[in-house]
């Protein structure tokens, strides 16, 4: 059978100025692509029907979006900090730590790999761009302009170097980055500017990204299908 993967959407308002859910149709189309089965876990304030609804999950996809609220990582929000939702950012720390203590399967991207480096215990850049004093490369600011792409130099002995080899060019946008990484996390990537953009956990099957490799997947390329089918590999 194939793996159930559950899929942590995020909410924002609609075009009606309505609270939503929100969630890309390339996230559902990727884990098709790689083999799995995807559901979409609904926003709720009910911790335990999360329990129940991440109960058939056989793996876990922590998608993008808004900013996360920087008092989970002891910080006081700046200017350049985007919007955030402290009950947004409630109902996913608890969908990716009933995940983590159930040892299933996380990939966990953009907004997502920033969310499990804070539960994990690390910090984030709240804006790259005027916090770091070096140059950065496009990251694109957060102006989410498609198809600003960059290098990535990724560690040898990973399991994203088994995947990908030392190298390969990837989308980017995004103006918040893993500072500090969180417990038990392995840096596994970095762009030639020194901003992390991956990380896997020592023992659990968790990766984070913080490009889009949703996004990568078109009709036309699937750089990114090893990923997803990493992760349905290990949720089967
Ligand atoms: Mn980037």
């Amino acid at each position: 059978m194939k793996p159930f993967i559950a899929i942590v959407c995020y909410t924002d308002e609609n075009q009606h100025g309505i609270p939503s859910h929100i969630l890309p149709i390339a996230y559902t189309t990727a884990i098709e692509a790689a083999g799995g089965i995807p559901y979409i876990i609904p926003f709720t304030r009910q911790i335990e029907q999360l329990s129940a609804m991440l109960q058939i999950a056989h793996g876990v996809l922590l998608t993008g979006g808004i900013d996360i609220a920087p008092q989970h990582y002891g910080e006081k929000k700046r200017d350049r900090c985007g919007r955030t939702n402290c009950e947004l950012d409630a109902y996913q720390f608890a969908a990716f730590r009933i995940a983590r203590e159930s040892k299933k399967p996380v990939l966990a991207i953009c907004r997502g790999a920033q969310l499990v480096n804070v539960a994990l215990g690390g910090t984030l850049y709240q804006d790259i761009f005027s916090e770091l004093s070096t140059p950065l490369h496009c990251h694109s600011g957060g102006e989410c302009i498609p198809g600003v792409d960059h290098k990535v130099f990724i560690e040898p002995e990973s399991k994203l170097h088994h995947l990908f080899g030392s190298t390969i060019t990837v989308n980017s946008r995004h103006h918040q980055a893993i500072k500090t990484p969180g417990k038990d996390l392995l840096i596994t990537a970095l762009a030639s500017d020194g901003i992390i953009e991956a990380a896997e956990h020592r023992e659990l099957p968790i990766t984070l990204v913080q490009w889009h490799p949703e996004l990568m997947m078109s009709v036309t390329e699937k750089t990114m299908l090893p990923l997803f089918k990493t992760l349905i590999k290990c949720s089967s």
